[in-house]
């Protein structure tokens, strides 16, 4: 046996684990639509990272103060090797270059919002990144657009997508067909 070992590991066998995550993309700010097709485009991009497809653009009646513009949102599909925590680092990246600026306002507009709803069928509670997202069940412009791409999914914790779809109503969410 002459292969160096690294980190326990066949040297010459490193193999990195692809971990399939779900993004969701929100943006109600400077031109959403362009927000939203400009994030799929970043994140197509990311280092160790393959986009794998992406939902239909939505527009979506704000949750939270009404007093704010309609939202476009989309669920997009990614393959990985970065660590959730890494992804998130790479998300906040991309928020940033969008003129995202963090106030401290929970529920206010923004210009892009990029949400990790999914890692693998991992559960993860760190103090800045909890998965799966937890307003993911009740959220239906998350839910919809996630059924589109992975409609046969299974949420850690929550159960079937299906399910949640079944019991989350459409009401203030349309597919945007016009772009
Ligand atoms: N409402 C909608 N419809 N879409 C969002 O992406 C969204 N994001 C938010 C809050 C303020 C909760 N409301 C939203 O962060």
């Amino acid at each position: 046996m002459h292969n160096a070992m690294v980190n326990g590991r066949d040297a010459v066998n490193l193999v990195a684990i692809m971990t399939r995550a779900y993004i969701g993309i929100g943006s109600n700010l400077q031109q959403p639509i362009q927000q939203v097709q400009q994030a799929i485009a970043a994140m197509s991009q990311l280092p160790s990272t393959r986009l794998l497809s992406c939902s239909r653009l939505y527009r979506s009646a704000p949750m939270g103060p009404q007093d704010q513009p309609d939202y476009i949102n989309a669920v997009a599909e990614i393959d990985t090797t970065l660590t959730p925590l890494e992804l998130l680092d790479a998300l906040h990246v991309i928020e940033r270059t969008q003129g995202r600026v963090r106030d401290g306002s929970r529920w206010g507009p923004r210009t892009l919002d990029l949400d990790i709803l999914l890692f693998g069928a991992e559960c993860i509670n760190f103090p800045q990144l909890t998965i799966p997202h937890p307003g993911l069940h009740e959220r239906n412009f998350v839910l919809y657009p996630l059924q589109e791409i992975a409609p046969a999914l299974v949420i850690p914790g929550q159960g079937e997508l299906a399910t949640l779809v079944a019991n989350c109503p459409a009401s203030g969410l349309e597919p945007i067909d016009d772009i």
